[in-house]
């Protein structure tokens, strides 16, 4: 029976990008970093995930790199007079004691510009998430179908948001 390990090793990296996946650092649990997928040619696109701070010290998400693009950024997303914007978040994002920040569609995010190619469907992409104590974090995102609303990504955690 030695080829059912292997048919196992298979069916568990077919799954993989569509499981949950979360890293720890330190008192940071970062759950399921994910990307949207995007068509050929397009100049940005966008990367959400989870964070809880379960430490006593509050922490702050300074930056974030991945070399899908030519440079990342924070940015929120608020309406304005009744219109959508986007704008860059230079002092970072807090990570507070005892709380969950979650990067999501419509609200905080990571917006990747100068893309070096098109984010692909089911890919596995590296992200670096640098923040004021926890030090950089090498994380990897799954990649979701184009327009994916945040619920549709693999949210099967059975976690805390
Ligand atoms: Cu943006």
């Amino acid at each position: 029976m030695r080829f059912f390990p292997i048919l196992l090793a298979a069916s568990l990296l077919l799954a993989a990008p569509a499981s949950a996946h979360d890293y720890q650092a330190g008192e940071l649990h970062i759950i399921h970093p994910w990307a949207r997928a995007t068509p050929p040619g397009a100049p940005a696109g966008g990367g959400f995930v989870t964070i809880v701070n379960n430490g006593g010290a509050d922490d702050r998400l300074l930056g974030v790199a991945s070399p899908i693009a030519g440079r990342a950024e924070l940015h929120s997303m608020e309406v304005t007079d009744g219109i959508m914007k986007m704008r860059p978040v230079p002092d970072g994002i807090s990570i507070p004691a005892g709380q969950t920040v979650a990067l999501e569609p419509g609200g905080y995010h990571i917006m990747f510009l100068d893309l070096t190619g098109p984010i692909e469907e089911g890919a596995r992409v590296p992200l670096t998430l640098t923040f004021e104590k926890a030090g950089a974090v090498e994380v990897e995102m799954a990649v979701a179908p184009p327009g994916a609303p945040a619920s549709a990504a693999g949210h099967d955690h059975g976690e805390a948001r």
